[in-house]
């Protein structure tokens, strides 16, 4: 039996929900740092910062067994769903320490060992990648859920559109979840979109759809859980639109002039970080040294991480060879 109260998550879920915006947020901190410092081996890295709640959310509603693909912002992703941050700072610095040898970087990087079947550069490409794991799902008949996390910018492609039809065609158990941080670049989604209703395109295809604040890690949790348990239970698939906000720019160079200094405040006010800790404080789950305790924690092990990824080793010209073909 669920011994759940129907009120919200038990108090270690919420608990570690926060645990798990904080060290997003950490992580995407350091990148943003390393970068400065020139110690990252790419030119572009796409900070998830403002966008925790619906990794953390979602992640936490996924099980062990399900598998997912990312868009270029999903370093959250990945780690709601157990990467090791010292192996993801070796693969953005380029090292063979990490999850690709450092060949993948940020915007390509997976591990099929926790079901990430990889980020994707190209936007909605991920999606049919994911639907294949949806159909692999069924066919394999594992009771899991296979999702795809891709922003505002797939709204409008063919291919968002191709896959919901088959994955509804079929009764596939896709998730379907987009992080909506409410631009591509520097158009805004009304810009963008000619009907923002995108939870109703979804059910055209008989697809369950959901919109939910995406700055409310529970919301998203408690959207999240009652998706993915359609999608398991063989009701098919599901739609999940998040509504949140990046707070950086695309790109960490990017100040972003095309968005108003009011519209950026209204949305930092709502920070999914401060609300589930001040949440938790109300509810008598956490006190302040709680918070400072946790946060010292978090701090210390993005460090380690860091650190550690900074002392791998570089590839050899010879590695460019390696991992071409399958052994
Ligand atoms: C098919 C394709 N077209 C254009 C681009 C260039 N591009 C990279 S990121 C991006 C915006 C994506 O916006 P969104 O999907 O909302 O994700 P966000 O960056 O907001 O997380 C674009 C247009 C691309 N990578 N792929
Ligand atoms: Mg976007």
């Amino acid at each position: 039996m669920n011994a759940q109260p129907e009120t919200g998550p038990a108090p270690e879920l919420r608990l570690g929900l926060l645990r798990t915006m904080l060290r997003i947020r950490e992580f995407e901190n350091r990148v943003a740092e390393s970068y400065l410092r020139g110690i990252t081996a790419g030119s572009m890295f796409h900070l998830s910062v403002g966008e925790e709640a619906v990794a953390a959310g979602a992640g936490a509603a996924m099980e062990s067994g399900d598998c997912f693909t990312t868009h270029h912002r999903g370093h959250g992703i990945f780690l709601a769903r157990g990467a090791d941050p010292a192996r993801m700072f070796a693969e953005v610095f380029g090292r063979r320490e990490g999850y690709c040898a450092g060949k993948g970087g940020s915007m390509h990087i997976a591990d099929i060992s926790l079901g990430h079947m990889g980020a994707n550069a190209i936007v909605g490409a991920n999606i049919p990648i994911s639907l294949g794991g949806g159909f692999a799902m069924k066919y394999l008949k594992t009771g899991k859920a296979s999702a795809a996390f891709f922003g505002d910018g797939a709204l409008n492609q063919g291919v968002l559109y191709e896959s919901l039809n088959m994955a509804a065609l079929w009764q596939l158990p896709v998730l379907f979840a987009v992080v909506n941080n409410q631009y591509g670049m520097a158009t805004r989604v009304d810009r963008a979109s000619a009907s923002l209703r995108f939870v109703d395109r979804a059910e055209t295809f008989g697809v369950r759809g959901a919109e939910v604040d995406g700055m409310d890690a529970e919301a998203v949790w408690r959207a999240a859980r009652e998706l993915l348990a359609r999608c398991r239970g063989g009701q098919g698939p599901a739609f999940l639109l998040a509504d949140c906000y990046r707070f950086y720019g695309h790109g960490r160079k990017d100040p972003s002039p095309y968005r108003s200094k009011e519209e950026e405040e209204s949305w930092r006010r709502r920070d999914p970080l401060d609300r589930q800790r001040k949440r938790l404080l109300a509810a008598g789950l956490l006190s302040e040294q709680g918070f400072a305790a946790l946060a010292a924690e978090v701090s210390r092990e993005m460090d380690e991480a860091v650190a550690w990824a900074a002392r791998g080793s570089m590839p050899e010209p010879a590695d460019l060879f390696r991992h071409v073909y399958a052994d």
